[in-house]
């Protein structure tokens, strides 16, 4: 059996473990990383694509901003059309100058590996049977294995970083914590492709035939989605039915102008509202994923993760320079403060774009309920104070802070 001594023992190397392990690594705190996957299957996750401004800021702070600054593109605005009537969600006029950067998951991930293995901080990939112990212990402890070999883990705090399926929030007391969840009645088939970017900007579309979204990772690469039935299989739509279809859901001119291509990545997510209360349990602290989920509409499931990531930070640090533990019990409102504007604008976003197959929300007929999210959608779209409300979402409310 191996002994490893840490302060802080993170579990996951998604976004939130790599970015919590070096904003923890800058303050002197000790950390090490158990993932089960390998480092390229992690990177072979295609997922989000819009940072905000705050999760932009913190990567800078990590030292992972200089790629991010070179490669990524700053979005001033974004549209939504409405059965092919477009409005621009102007960020940086609504919001006195703000905006959001455009840079893949997957490349900030790959900037936050790079940087992890340069400062040669501990990292065990492919590891297994990862078990928590004692969490509300004065000494908690993780077991895992790696290589072969049996490790055991003696640390101060355990970060559990490792998504909705992970093992932390199965490891606190069912009565311990309360779950909300609201799963949609259909999913998002996703496809990344080779070929420009139909706009200079994302385009959210509302159609009768479903939602559809314009995205990107380049000018030479593109995201796109299409609201699909929860019953479809991805094997169900071929490149060019993918195609034709978008064409039938976007903005005309944006129809006539798409260029598209075969599909480098094809997959379809389904969309559900989720969040654990309380996010920690004495020594342990649920961050990102392992703590909520939310519809990809509002581009905030990775926002979400990152201001998770930076209010554990501030209260760790907090924590060791003062040696008083009740810094600790503020981790868990702090981050649901912020959580909980992430997933109402989230839901409110999804509800206004998509087609509901079925009773919408308050289980009113989907007529009655697409009537009214046709009229929440044309008094925030068509008055200045409406679209700023969305802007000023959409650019990321302000951090929590700890005073
Ligand atoms: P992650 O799930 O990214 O990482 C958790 C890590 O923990 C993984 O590497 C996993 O292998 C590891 N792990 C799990 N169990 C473990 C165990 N027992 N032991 C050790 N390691 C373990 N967000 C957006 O903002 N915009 C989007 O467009 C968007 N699209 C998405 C599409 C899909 C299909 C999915 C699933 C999510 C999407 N998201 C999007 C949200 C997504 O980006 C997450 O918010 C983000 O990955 C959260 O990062 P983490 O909290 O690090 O969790
Ligand atoms: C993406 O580019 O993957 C993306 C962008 C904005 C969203 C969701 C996904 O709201």
């Amino acid at each position: 059996m191996n002994t490893i001594q840490t302060q802080v023992a993170i579990i996951g190397a998604g976004p939130s473990g790599l970015l919590l392990g070096q904003l923890l690594n800058k303050q002197g705190i000790s950390n090490i990383i158990v993932e089960r996957a390998t480092g390229d299957y992690v990177l072979g996750r295609i997922r989000a694509g819009i940072l905000e401004t705050g999760f932009a800021n913190l990567c800078r702070e990590a030292g992972a901003g200089e790629r991010m600054d070179a490669e990524g593109e700053v979005h001033q605005g974004f549209l939504v059309s409405i059965e092919g009537k477009e409005t621009r969600i102007d960020l940086s006029d609504l919001t006195g100058g703000k905006a959001v950067m455009c840079y893949g998951q997957v490349e900030i991930t790959r900037d936050l590996m790079d940087l992890r293995q340069a400062g040669d901080l501990p990292t065990y990939y492919e590891s297994s049977n990862v078990e928590v112990s004692n969490p509300e212990g004065a000494k908690p402890g993780l077991s895992f294995e790696h290589n072969g070999e049996s490790y055991q883990v003696e640390c101060d705090f355990i970060a559990g970083c490792d998504g909705f399926h992970g093992v932390s929030r199965k490891s606190i007391p069912a009565e311990i914590i309360t779950e909300h969840e609201r799963v949609y009645p259909f999913g998002w088939l996703g496809v990344l492709s080779e070929t420009p970017p139909v706009d200079d900007e994302l385009i959210y579309c509302k159609h009768e035939r479903g939602f559809a979204l314009c995205s990107m990772r380049s000018q030479t690469r593109s995201r796109y989605y299409l609201q699909v039935p929860l019953t479809d299989k991805v094997e169900d739509w071929s490149d060019d039915a993918f195609w034709d279809e978008l064409k039938k859901r976007i903005p005309p001119k944006a129809a006539e102008r798409l260029v598209t291509g075969p599909s480098i990545e094809k997959s379809i997510a389904p969309l559900r509202s989720f969040v654990c209360e309380p996010m920690q349990y004495r020594n342990l602290f649920l961050v990102g994923d392992a703590a909520h989920i939310v519809p990809p509409t509002g581009a905030k499931g990775l926002n979400l993760a990152a201001s998770d990531v930076d209010a554990l930070s501030k209260v760790l640090q907090r924590f060791y320079e003062t040696g008083d533990r009740s810094v600790l019990e503020k981790y868990s409102p702090m981050a649901l403060a912020r959580v909980w504007h992430g997933e109402r604008f989230s839901w409110w976003m999804t509800n206004m774009l998509h087609q509901f197959p079925d009773l919408g929300v308050d289980g009113l007929d989907p007529e009655t309920f697409d009537r009214f999210m046709r009229s929440q959608a044309e008094y925030y779209l068509g008055t200045e104070h409406g679209r700023r409300m969305i802007a000023e979402q959409y650019v990321g409310l302000p951090y929590s802070s700890l005073d």
